[in-house]
């Protein structure tokens, strides 16, 4: 059994979590049990720290970020995720590439190695690698060329800005990936965000809150899951000190800490109830704390409308492996400026935020 652990939180309320639509029909029918069951219609304040601005060029998404200790960030953008929106539909995902160090980021189009199809990329979460043999840099990045899942494997060029592909791996628990983290050159931990392949049990699965979803361990010579009974695990990411895996878990609202083994199994230290949909993770590199973006409102993500559109939030959890973890409020939109954020990263007293299908922000903390 998991343990919880509440976390309370100022003055911004929660809001509880709409599941995934894929079928509109499905959606009619469920719809109104789901607005009951769900309060999605409370007030919050809005926040934002000193100078935030938006990330010139990027109009379709940055659902993921992974930062290297230099400062350079790695972001996936123009993400199609079934029952959310994408504004580019005829175009294929990239991999940008930010200076975070510069005043005025501007992203840059990372190329991609020929041979790649290119035309099918469809990228969601990443992670990055640092190889201390030779500092090389992997970055994986999952990708959905169809319903499936792959993920991609390449090699970060930083002469060229381009990233050379090396492999496509696929395994049968590695079906519905949201999220990876790096732990070798070759292997990861992994996120199922759905147990059932087909669209009813999909559906089904979500709207009855079925705690099915898992974790996976990744390498070329084995592969197994290392924890189950999520309801949409989400977001996953490595302590600072890469003894920990953190996992968040959308319709639980919740992070769960796992202390991480030698074997590579995880054994669960506890649950911290964060009633917020969160999404993707990120760590910062001085500190050790935990990043978060979270989903104000699951019925305006899945139900999209440009004049009521979903808003943003992001959290800082400070001390999470104490008796005390502090839960702060960071930034909070209500969709007017930044719709649908999905990760916060944080280098050098800058925050970047992404969004699963809309436009990306920096902002200075001090
Ligand atoms: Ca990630
Ligand atoms: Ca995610």
């Amino acid at each position: 059994m998991r343990s919880h652990t509440s976390l309370a939180l100022g003055n911004c309320q929660p809001k509880q979590s709409l599941p995934l639509v894929y079928r509109f029909h499905f959606m009619a029918f469920f719809s109104s049990f789901n607005r009951q069951t769900f309060n999605i219609s409370r007030e919050y304040e809005q926040l934002e720290p000193p100078n935030c601005r938006f990330i010139e060029g990027i109009e379709t998404g940055a659902e993921d970020i992974d930062i290297l200790p230099n400062g350079l960030a790695f972001m996936s953008s123009g993400l199609k995720y079934p029952g959310a929106p994408y504004f580019a539909p005829d175009e294929h995902g990239k991999m940008l590439l930010l200076d975070v160090n510069e005043e005025e980021p501007k992203p840059v189009v990372l190329g991609i190695s020929s041979g790649f199809d290119i035309d099918s990329f469809n990228p969601h979460g990443i992670s990055v690698y640092i190889d201390d043999k030779d500092d090389s840099v992997y970055v994986f990045v999952v990708n959905h060329p169809k319903v499936s899942t792959t993920v991609e494997l390449f090699k970060f060029q930083e002469e060229e800005k381009s990233l050379l592909h090396l492999k496509t791996i696929e395994h049968e628990l590695l079906q519905s990936v949201n999220d990876i983290a790096a732990v070798g050159p070759e292997s990861f931990y992994a996120t199922n965000d759905h147990y059932f392949l087909n669209s009813l049990g999909r559906v089904a699965e979500l709207y009855l809150n079925l705690p099915l979803e898992n974790v996976v361990y990744y390498s070329p010579t084995e592969v197994k899951e290392v924890a189950t009974g999520f309801n949409f695990a989400n977001g996953i990411i490595m302590s600072h000190d890469k003894k920990y895996v953190y996992v968040a878990s959308l319709f639980d609202n919740s992070i769960s800490v796992f202390e991480k083994h030698a074997n590579w199994s995880l054994s669960q230290v506890k649950d911290l109830q964060i009633d917020k949909l969160v999404d993707n993770l990120c760590i910062d590199p001085t500190t050790g704390d935990v990043w978060m973006a979270c989903h104000i409102d699951g019925w305006q993500l899945f139900n999209y409308n440009p004049k009521n559109p979903p808003g943003s939030e992001v959290l800082r959890l400070q001390n999470i492996l104490s008796e005390n973890p502090v839960l702060t409020q960071v930034y909070v939109n209500n969709g007017s400026k930044l719709q649908a954020s999905s990760v916060a990263c944080v280098h050098d007293g800058r925050l970047v935020v992404g969004s699963v299908f809309h436009k990306a922000i920096y902002c200075d903390l001090e």
